[in-house]
């Protein structure tokens, strides 16, 4: 097939992989939709995707997975610096020679008798200044048909690389799907990335979190711009102006939920919206006017499917009516269409669950979805997408927004006292274990920014990255910092605050909070809103006043015991920013008061 460019390190590095791994064909991905039609035909025939009705859910396809390959492994995830000490103590570390031999020696001839995808693909719009450009080698049409959706591919962004050797390398080997042998390597300070032994997204899109995240923070550090785990939303107010806010979460936190939000309906009928830029990653950086910029790099969503339904997310569910992979959910074969726990109160009889054997929803007590199950569906197809999500520029960002899971902790939102205590109120995010996962419930797990298994350097150096950008800026023009806590319960263990569309109540107060028309009181944590700054309207008899001023109370003596385990956690870093240890030296002092 006829090469798509002429770019000698594009040319020299493929031809060096070739012989490495041994192709029988070599498919060039060039963006067509003849080209994405055809390979949905052939993975169709194989047995890789299975056609789903095309009536109820146009161009919509199933994947099964293998059963011991159904998520990010982080305990295999390497960032591959020259020392350790790059690395830093939160990310697993092998020595780049090391991995590039022990990785190379299970990828050999591993593309015998297949194909090789060599897939062309920017993150972010082509051409955009903010955008990066990959190439990703693979032998799995299933990852190029989900890479057509989560990125841009094909011959514009190979014109867009033109000559340039500023592209990061993407090398994916299904091999055997060994556990044993299952690699994923990042090597930040050669734009690399080497993923064997797995079929499973998050772990061979390698557009997404490898690139998108763990190589890119580190570029971000190097060119003076920032690549974090934040979803990007827009709220437009009756004003009709609309603000963008970019919020990080741990894992089960509602991101996906947060990012395409339905105004409750009193605040709809006043003309609330909220528009989604992105739901999972931004890229930031500084625009000609002094503000900070985002924009969302991928081109879809790979959302968790279980919970996703008409009421928790009717935005998500829509995106993924009309050229769709599922993966790992169960296969109704009354229509031909997909079901997954938590989409309707409808399991059906006759169905296949994720693994591939028969299943009778209404009978089994196995789940019919893996836990985490997935969509993968353009984001075009989201009736919320923002206008501006193509924009090159990026959206300019008012606020930052961190969150966690704690029960008892931290109120419903606060806000920080200025830049440098936003960086440590990021740098201190936890998320109490849930029910869902396996271990012990109620559990604390630091997340700083929500980049514990996505940073793709020093952890520490991270930290003092936040800190650099925020002296480059104007503190009028910075973005305002905050935290919120959808999930604190009361004393027999109920949630205080509804969540979903009524989090929109908050993100009002926190732009009220940019704009300077709100008030608040300080306290020892940050500023915290009064009992009359956020609006319960229509919360009648779901939120008390009482309730309201529970969960925006600031208990002391537990951020005693939370100084305490900030200290602990924070002693893992010789890198620790000594910013960060004033900040928390003044969270002690202010809660001994
Ligand atoms: C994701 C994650 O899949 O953060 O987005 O795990
Ligand atoms: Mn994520």
């Amino acid at each position: 097939m006829e090469k798509l460019t002429t770019n000698k390190t594009v040319l020299d590095w493929i031809e060096d992989k070739i012989a490495l791994v041994k192709p029988d064909n070599i498919v060039w991905i060039d963006g067509s939709a003849e080209q994405i039609e055809a390979l949905r035909a052939e993975a169709v025939s194989t047995g890789e995707m299975i056609k789903l009705n095309e009536d109820l859910l146009p161009d919509c396809y199933l994947h099964r997975t293998a059963v011991n390959d159904v998520a990010r492994v982080e305990a295999r995830t390497f960032i591959c610096a020259p020392t350790k000490e790059e690395a830093g103590p939160t990310n697993n570390w092998m020595d780049p020679a090391e991995a590039y031999k022990m990785l190379y020696d299970i990828a050999r001839d591993s593309y015998k008798g297949r194909t090789m995808y060599i897939i062309p693909y920017s993150m972010g719009p082509v051409g955009s200044k903010f955008s990066k450009i990959g190439i990703e080698l693979t032998d799995s049409i299933y990852v190029v048909l989900n890479m057509a959706i989560m990125t841009r591919t094909g011959t514009a962004v190979l014109e867009a690389l033109g000559d340039s050797n500023d592209w990061v390398r993407g090398l994916h080997c299904k091999c055997q799907i060994d556990e044993e042998k299952r690699y994923i390597c990042q090597f930040p300070q050669d734009n690399t990335i080497i993923s064997v032994n797995s079929g499973y997204g998050g772990n061979v899109l390698l557009g997404k979190k490898c690139f998108a995240l763990r190589i890119a923070s580190y570029q971000g550090k190097q060119e003076g711009w920032q690549a974090e785990h934040m979803l990007i939303l827009g709220l437009q107010r009756p004003d009709g102006k609309i603000r963008y806010i970019c919020a990080a979460f741990p894992s089960a936190c509602g991101k996906t939920n947060l990012a395409m939000l339905i105004p409750p309906e009193g605040y709809y009928k006043k003309g609330y919206r909220v528009w989604c830029v992105g739901d999972d990653i931004s890229w930031i950086r500084k625009g000609a006017d002094g503000r900070l910029y985002a924009i969302n790099p991928e081109n879809g969503f790979f959302g968790v499917a279980p919970g996703t339904n008409e009421k928790s997310n009717p935005n998500a569910l829509a995106s993924t009516r009309q050229g769709t992979i599922f993966t790992n959910v169960a296969h109704n074969l009354d229509n031909n269409t997909v079901w997954w726990e938590g989409l309707d109160k409808n399991p059906p009889e006759h169905a296949m669950d994720w693994t591939g054997k028969p299943w009778n929803g209404k009978t089994s007590d196995v789940k019919g979805a893996h836990p985490n199950s997935r969509f993968t569906a353009p984001a075009k197809n989201c009736p919320c997408i923002s206008s501006e999500f193509e924009n090159p520029d990026g959206v300019p960002i008012s606020a930052f927004v961190f969150g966690g899971r704690r029960a008892k902790l931290a109120p419903l939102v606060y806000q920080s006292r200025d830049w440098n205590h936003g960086v440590f109120v990021g740098s201190i995010v936890a998320s109490e274990t849930t029910a869902a996962a396996a271990g012990a419930v109620g559990v604390v797990r630091r997340d700083p920014m929500a980049m514990l298994p996505f940073c793709g350097y020093n952890m520490g150096d991270y930290w003092q990255h936040w800190i650099d950008i925020g002296k480059t800026l104007d503190p009028d023009k910075a973005p305002k910092m905050f935290n919120v806590n959808w999930f604190r319960k009361d004393a027999d263990g109920n949630f205080l605050w509804p969540g979903f569309g009524d989090n929109l109540r908050v993100l009002d107060w926190i732009i009220d909070r940019c704009e300077g028309t709100a008030d608040a009181e300080e306290t020892a944590i940050g500023f915290v809103p009064r009992k009359e700054d956020i609006n319960l309207e229509g919360l009648e008899g779901v939120v008390s006043d009482e309730q309201l001023a529970e969960i925006l109370s600031v208990d002391n003596a537990l951020w005693k015991e939370e100084a305490a385990g900030i200290e602990e956690f924070y002693a893992k870093f010789d890198r620790l920013p000594p910013t960060l240890k004033a900040e928390l030296e003044d969270l002690k002092a202010r809660v001994a008061e």
